[in-house]
């Protein structure tokens, strides 16, 4: 039994895909916890949260239930089983498709060849809506798991199974035919937690240090100095991420740019900084940035 001691919860997936980020999410909003796969409930020792552990298929009904008022799972997982909560962040991480595939050789070339045939999943409920809305019946083979061996076993035409790499697929002699969905790791609530006021504001709080973790991902903050006639040049290099602080330094017509610069244009953006002009150039990770 979970005690109902007035701490906020928060349900993880205890061991999968989604748990290293996760807690590596709670970490970086600098909540400390052991935590411990084999043990339910894992107090953090500096917030008034305790991390559960769950399957991933079991958190949004134990979210919907206020079994937790918090919980981290895949969109296609919420979406599945229809719980009643309120998605209040996607996360960045987890990311996948939901997809509908076929066998190479298969004539099935568009959705509508679909129309009457087998299709094997594990997400029947989502599938099933996804057809209704395309108005087209086929038949749902609903597996719990190993899809993608289901038309080699002849128990399916095409299969609806969550890619990432498409390695899987290949392996199995798959061709995707559609995506059905999107699909990342949320942050989502169950909507009473709200009415409750000093639960009400630990989420508030909790949910400005997970904003800050999530906006300084994949961010670098860069000093650099330069010449002052350089300025309009380096202005033109720096992408529109955040117009950079501009410094004087004690050195005459010299001065110290500060910016927020994206991991992925890093590199180029450095290079060209360096032939504009810009020396002693510094750059440190982002724990946080709070808007
Ligand atoms: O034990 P528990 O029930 O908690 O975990 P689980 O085994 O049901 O889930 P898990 O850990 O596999 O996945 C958790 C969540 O991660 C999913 O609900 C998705 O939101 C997300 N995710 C991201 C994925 C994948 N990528 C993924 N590749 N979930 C599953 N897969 C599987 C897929 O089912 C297929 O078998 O990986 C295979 C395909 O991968 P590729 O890379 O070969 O395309
Ligand atoms: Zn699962």
């Amino acid at each position: 039994m979970v005690a109902s001691n007035g701490r906020l919860k928060i349900a993880l997936q205890k061991n999968g895909r989604l748990t290293d980020d996760s807690l590596g999410l709670l970490r970086s909003c600098g909540l400390e916890f052991e935590f411990q796969k084999q043990s339910l409930y894992s107090p953090c020792r500096n917030f008034e949260l305790d991390v559960l552990a769950l399957r991933d298929d079991d958190i949004p009904e134990y979210v919907q239930d206020g079994v937790a008022e918090l919980g981290i799972v895949g969109e296609n997982v919420v979406l599945e089983r229809g719980a009643r909560v309120k998605q209040l962040q996607r996360l960045g991480y987890g990311a996948c498709r939901l997809m509908l595939s076929v066998p190479l050789r298969s004539s099935i070339r568009s959705l509508r060849n679909l129309r009457g045939k087998r299709v094997a999943t594990t997400y029947p409920n989502t599938l099933n809506k996804f057809l209704r809305s395309k108005k087209l019946r086929c038949e749902i083979v609903e597996l719990s798991g190993a899809v993608e061996l289901a038309p080699t076993l002849d128990v399916a035409d095409a299969i609806c199974d969550i890619v990432s790499t498409g390695t899987t697929a290949r392996v199995n002699g798959l061709r995707p035919l559609l995506s059905v969905m999107e699909s990342e790791a949320v942050l989502i609530a169950n909507p009473k937690a709200f009415a409750d006021k000093s639960k009400k504001s630990l989420i508030d709080r909790l949910l400005i240090r997970f904003s800050g973790s999530l906006q300084a991902r994949g961010k670098r903050y860069i000093m650099l100095n330069a010449p002052v006639n350089a300025i309009p040049r380096l202005k033109q290099i720096i992408p529109a991420l955040k117009s950079p602080t501009i410094v004087p330094l004690a050195e005459e017509g010299m001065v110290a740019l500060h910016l927020v610069i994206a991991e992925n244009v890093f590199w180029d953006v450095m290079e060209r900084l360096k032939s504009a002009g810009a020396s002693d150039i510094i750059v440190v990770p982002i724990e946080t940035i709070i808007q």
